[in-house]
Parts: structure tokens; sequence; C-alpha cells
């Protein structure tokens, strides 16, 4: 799909409009139900929405596959009538009993075997909704204590898994989301790097690319616009999860450029630079409203989000790049700081 540059589509989940709650206290505002978030996110000019299976089929493993079927065709004609589009679906394979101790590298076969038909089912979902990405976020493939797997075989299962549902859809492409802890202590897929690496050792490596999530760039020590630079010379950069991470902490998922504007900046400009969303690619915001938001303003991180983007997009393309070049040329990196620092500002260079 041919884009015309700075232009984009946004997308965000369900669950980014949450009801407050966190390991410490009881969620704070009501819930509110899918159709609504499809309502709002139309109103605060989204286009998609992305979805775990389990948000598209609440309670899946109590379901038979033709309950299944029809409650997702249910959400399909919401969709379509709200006027979105699915830009993936992502089984939840860290919520069941059955995946304590890991889904696709759990040491128990049976229950490794539970992880890829949760996975298969999520695909006949994909159907039903009409989108033939898959995201995986490999929550609890890791460890807790380097004792409990073998390392170098949770590779290898992952890739094992990753082909079995490769051979499963011939249509699907799957997105692997990396993040370097939490919940497991440390996880086997931590970074941009592990997940590209991983992509090639799959059956058709055409078929397995990554989604880039700033918070878990920066969890891992790492500046998300060069993950999404690396991910793009490799053309894996496939959906972008935006929000923002103060440092080493718990994932925040803070509102897009909240914590550190500039490293924000750097990420539209890297994706405006090499026409992100040319191939249809999104813009995703994983981002989540703070704990003391009232229910009528529990949607602000998100409208907040994009504003932001789209005020940075700005920032990007009103950048003198004859400027640029030449005290890149002059190697005059202290002058090129400033004048970034004061574009960023608006003051006058
Ligand atoms: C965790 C995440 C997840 C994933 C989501 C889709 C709850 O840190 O970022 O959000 O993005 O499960 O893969
Ligand atoms: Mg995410």
């Amino acid at each position: 799909m041919a884009k015309p540059k700075g232009q984009y589509r946004f997308s965000f989940g369900p669950w980014n409009i949450d009801e407050g709650a966190d390991p410490f206290g009881p969620p704070v505002r009501e819930p509110i139900p899918l159709q609504n978030k499809m309502k709002t996110a139309k109103k605060l000019g989204f286009d998609g929405m992305q979805f775990h299976d389990d948000d598209v089929v609440p309670d899946i493993d109590t379901k038979s596959a033709s309950q299944i079927a029809k409650e997702a065709t249910k959400i399909k004609t919401m969709l379509d009538s709200e006027g979105l589009v699915p830009e993936f679906v992502a089984p939840r394979l860290w919520f069941a009993p059955e995946t304590i101790d890991g889904a696709y590298t759990n040491n128990s076969a049976r229950l490794r075997a539970y992880a890829i038909d949760r996975t298969t089912q999520a695909i006949d979902i994909m159907n039903i909704l009409g989108t033939t990405s898959m995201v995986i976020w490999l929550a609890r493939e890791g460890t807790y204590i380097r004792e409990s797997k073998v390392a170098r075989k949770q590779v290898l299962q992952i890739r094992d898994a990753i082909n079995a549902f490769l051979a499963y859809d011939p249509k699907i492409r799957i997105l692997i989301e990396p993040k370097p802890n939490e919940p497991v202590d440390s996880a086997i897929i931590s970074t941009i790097g592990h997940a590209v690496g991983l992509s090639y050792m799959s059956d058709d490596p055409m078929r397995v690319g990554c989604l880039v999530e700033s918070a878990h760039s920066v969890l891992a020590g790492l500046d998300p616009s060069d993950d999404m630079a690396y991910a793009l010379a490799h053309d894996k950069l496939w959906s972008v999860h935006l929000n923002d991470q103060g440092n080493m902490k718990f994932d925040q998922d803070k509102s897009f450029g909240s914590y550190n504007l500039r490293r924000a900046f750097n990420q539209v400009r890297v994706l405006e630079e090499y026409a992100y969303g040319r191939n249809g690619e999104w813009v995703g915001l994983d981002v989540k409203a703070m704990r003391t938001q009232k229910k009528a303003v529990g949607t602000k991180h998100i409208s907040n989000s994009k504003q932001t983007f789209l005020y940075l997009l700005d920032k990007v393309t009103s950048l003198n790049t004859d400027l640029e070049a030449e005290l890149i040329k002059a190697r005059d990196y202290e002058e090129l700081d400033r004048y970034i620092l004061c574009h960023l500002m608006g003051k006058k260079y």
C-alpha cells in the first residue's frame, strides 16, 4: 500500500482503557463494554483495534470451538459497524493456570500442548476477524530462577512453536514483541535483536517479524528509536507499541513522550524517515491511564499520546535538514545538540 509521507493510521487495544487495578490495589474505574471502547477509538481518530484472543472471546478456555466462532463473528460484525479494522490478535499466554511456568517453554509436554492449541485457536479467531497478523508477547518464556529451565532448549521450543503456526495457516504473519523481564525475572527473547534472530531461525523468515514497544526497549537499557531502526534495516518492523517509561522501573506504559520527549521525537523521526506504514503498518499505542484518573477522563492518555505523536511529526518535518547536514559535516555535535533542543523547545535558534 502506497503511503504518502507524514500519514499514519493509529490503533490501540481494549486493555488500554482499563479499570486501574495495580498489584497493590483494586480497580478504581467502572469497566467499559467493548463496543463503547470501539466508539471511543473512532471518536479519537483511531482506525484500528488490537486484540488478545480473550478480548474477542472472554473466558475462552471454557468455550467450545463453535461457541468461539460464534462470538468472534459477533465481534467482527461490531468492528464493521463501527468502521474499525482489526490490526492483530495476540494469544494471552500468561493468564491461565496452564501457563504459570511458561507456555511454549513449559517443562510439561501437556502444558506446552495447551499453549500451541490456544495459539491455533487465536489464528482461527484472526481468520474470522479478518487479519493475518498475530502478535506473540512471550510473557512467561524465560526463568524465575535459571536452573529451572534449559535456556538453549527454550529457544528451540519457541522456534518449533512458530514453525507449527506458520504451517497451520500459510496466510499468517507472526510479529514477535520482545520484553526483557516482567512477569518473568529474565525473558529468553528479551530484545529486538533476539526477535530478529529468532525470525531467521524459522521455516519462513519472510513471515516472521517484530513489534517494538518503546517501554520494553527502555527496560532493556536500549533506545527505542535504535531498536526500530534495527528492525527496519531487516524489513521486520511490522508494528510498534508507542508509550514511555522512566528507566528501569516496573513496566509503566506511560503516555507517549511523557518521560522523555527527545526520545519520543527520535522514534517519530525514524518512522517518518523510513516511510514506516508504507506496507500498511499501524502506529499502535500501548499506553495505560494513571490510576488517579477518574472514569470520565480515563482515555486522555490515548488522545494525548496520539496528539504528541502528531506534534512531534511537525517537529520532524520542520527540522532544518540542511543545517543538520552542515553540522554533521563539521562534526560540531555540540551545536547539533543545541539546535535539536532549541527546535524541540520552540526557541529561536
Ligand atoms: C506487556 C505488553 C502487552 C502486549 C500485548 C499484545 C498487555 O508488557 O506490552 O500488553 O503488548 O499483550 O501483545
Ligand atoms: Mg505491548
